[in-house]
């Protein structure tokens, strides 16, 4: 190595240090949002596994970004062992209006990184598939960024998220989340 190319790479280590947020002293007062009620119904069909359901959300930072748990009861009985996907989404949860929830959060996206079609994934996105046993569902995803605060919401998709394009079908549920 070149005494350049050594300069070079331990500018690079500088450089990756200094990019990492410093969120250690966030986690110590607590979670960034903390919520729970019934869900919002999304769904065309008259009737839906949701209808009736309640889910809690929480989010907290961590020393490397960001903890996120998902856990939905009511379920209806219909739904034991099928997996839905959820996903933070940028905007809110409008009961009757699945569009009002805008796209999947996704902290590339939000810096203007792009193409944002090569960075959807679960380290990019908060991704919280629940597979649902007798009525219930739990789901958790640790992710390596903050979301920013918002009017956002969790929704719950008809579908297992897709793992290359992030999408899960119709929109059913959701929960709005706002920090
Ligand atoms: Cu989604």
């Amino acid at each position: 190595m070149s005494s350049t190319s050594r300069h070079l790479a331990a500018a690079a280590t500088i450089v990756a240090l200094t990019a990492v947020p410093v969120t250690a002293s966030a986690a110590t007062h607590g979670p960034l949002v903390r919520t729970s009620g019934a869900l919002a119904d999304l769904a065309t069909a008259a009737a839906g596994p949701f209808d009736g359901a309640s889910a809690a959300f929480q989010l907290v930072a961590s020393a490397k970004g960001s903890h996120a748990v998902l856990r939905v009861s009511g379920i209806g009985a219909d739904a034991d062992g099928y997996t839905y996907g959820a996903h933070l989404h940028v905007g809110p949860c409008v009961a009757g209006s699945p569009a009002s929830a805008g796209g999947h959060y996704n902290t590339d996206v939000i810096a203007g990184i792009l193409p944002p079609d090569n960075e959807i994934s679960e380290d990019t996105e908060v991704w919280l598939d629940i597979t649902v046993d007798d009525g219930a569902a739990t789901a958790t995803a640790s992710v390596p960024f903050v979301p920013l605060p918002g009017t956002r919401s969790v929704v719950i998709h008809a579908l297992e998220t897709d793992h290359h394009t992030g999408t899960a079908g119709g929109r059913l549920a959701c929960l709005p989340v706002v920090w």
